[in-house]
């Protein structure tokens, strides 16, 4: 059983999200993904539209995810990994070279990010159909 993690808010669900998620599956056989609190979302200078609860009930519905956990902070990476046997940690590769000092405890595999899609991308969308 291969068993791969990855993190992030994935706030206003999109197809960029559903990319990651399913290269992430693609790459073993479970995969865990810790959302991001609300709390840590503050830390991170993110306001989510959704809240935690919810992403997560979205997120424990795609069929590519196994079990979701929360992201609390930016430390609990390497407990995660050895807390839940993890072979490969995934991240999209706008976060390429951040995260290489789990290399100790599993794979690292950044993935090329989806092009023309972002949750600010469709907030700013929307906005400017309000105000016309
Ligand atoms: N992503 C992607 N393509 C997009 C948008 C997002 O591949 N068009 C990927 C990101 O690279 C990330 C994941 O989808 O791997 C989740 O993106 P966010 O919800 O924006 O996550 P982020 O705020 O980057 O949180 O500790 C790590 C952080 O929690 C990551």
């Amino acid at each position: 059983m291969k068993r791969v993690l990855t993190y992030g808010t994935f706030d206003l669900l999109h197809w960029g999200h559903i990319n990651l998620l399913k290269r992430a599956k693609d790459l073993g056989d479970h995969l865990t993904v810790a959302i991001s609190t609300d709390d840590f979302n503050r830390i991170k200078d993110k306001k989510a539209y959704h809240s935690y609860e919810n992403r997560k009930m979205i997120l424990e519905s795609i069929r590519y995810v196994d079990k979701v956990i929360p992201e609390n902070d930016w430390d609990q990476k390497i407990q995660d990994v050895i807390d839940n046997k993890i072979d490969v940690f995934v991240m999209g590769d706008d976060w390429k070279g951040k995260f290489d000092f789990l290399k100790e405890y599993c794979e690292v595999i950044y993935l090329p990010r989806t092009v023309g899609i972002s949750t600010s991308q469709i907030k700013e969308d929307l906005l400017e159909v309000r105000n016309g």
